[in-house]
């Protein structure tokens, strides 16, 4: 049915742990409870798959996994890789504000959308109609539970450049509409990655089965690490629970091109999984 089940991916299997307590069928419910029983959210997940129903592996195949996380704020963070920097410079009537904030020792950390504005793996990403040049930005996605980093997501912080180049106030709008922001396919929990910080990550873009962008880039290329970032994110302001901030994009497309209803946009981080959108107008 349409009802949410939690499933947890271990090296060798898929289990339901929905089947094994009906207490837990969100990420969210899965965080408190390990809050409650004051353990990590790997060592509840190890005993609960004990008494949980194995999937075969088809499963997420044929029930591609909604957005991994369905409730608090998504934030990103902007201009933490050099080649964003570069980017924002080119298409901007401003041009020198980009630079100073990739070296200054504040980050840009903005508000980016609401669980409504946000889909999963396999759903449709939006370009706005009132919009000329649009891309998807491949950003490693970092989640938080009461301010803590508790595990690591595939984010695309799909982008209007026309409207944030014709002026940097009209950042909110070029950021912020229907389906702005993709998040998944999966939570991968941080005590079970070495480094965030050295990490492959990839996109491809495809029109018509044709592929026109394929790229790949390392989370050590980011100016900045996500400790710093999640500092500032959480400094003076009381964010939800949970929240996902993204790290910035890593990866642009050539001037030239732009995203059209239709194309199918995938974005991979090692250890993590793909995330896979097609793109719609909205
Ligand atoms: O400054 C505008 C946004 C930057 C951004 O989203 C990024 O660098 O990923
Ligand atoms: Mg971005």
């Amino acid at each position: 049915g349409n009802a949410p089940r939690l499933v947890v991916k271990t090296e060798g299997s898929l289990y339901d742990l929905t089947a094994a307590t009906d207490q837990l069928r969100t990420f969210e419910d899965l965080l408190r409870a390990a809050a409650i029983a004051k353990e990590s959210i790997d060592t509840i997940a190890d005993r609960l798959c004990e008494d949980a129903t194995v999937l075969s592996s088809d499963v997420l195949d044929e029930t591609p996994p909604s957005a991994p996380v369905s409730s608090g704020e998504v934030w990103a963070a902007g201009v933490t890789y050099r080649i964003s920097e570069e980017a924002r410079k080119a298409e901007s009537g401003m041009p020198e504000m980009y630079l100073d904030v990739y070296e200054s020792d504040r980050p840009e950390v903005f508000f980016k959308a609401t669980p409504s504005r946000t889909v999963g793996s396999d759903e449709s990403v939006g370009i706005r109609g009132d919009s000329e040049w649009d891309v998807p930005e491949p950003e490693l996605g970092v989640v938080l539970f009461e301010d803590e980093i508790v595990g690591y997501t595939v984010g695309n912080d799909m982008s209007s450049r026309s409207i944030e180049g014709e002026n940097p106030l009209y950042l909110p709008q070029a950021k912020v509409y229907d389906k702005c922001c993709s998040i998944g396919p999966c939570i991968r929990s941080a005590e079970s990655i070495d480094d965030p910080h050295d990490l492959e990550m990839w996109m491809t873009i495809s029109r018509d089965g044709e592929v026109l962008y394929d790229e790949s880039t390392r989370t050590n290329e980011m100016e900045r690490s996500v400790e710093e970032l999640v500092d500032c994110h959480v400094a003076h302001d009381a964010v939800p629970d949970v929240s996902v901030l993204l790290t910035g994009t890593s990866l642009v497309p050539d001037e030239g091109f732009t995203l059209r209803e239709g194309d199918e946009v995938s974005i991979g981080l090692e250890e993590i999984g793909t995330l896979s959108n097609t793109v719609v107008e909205v």
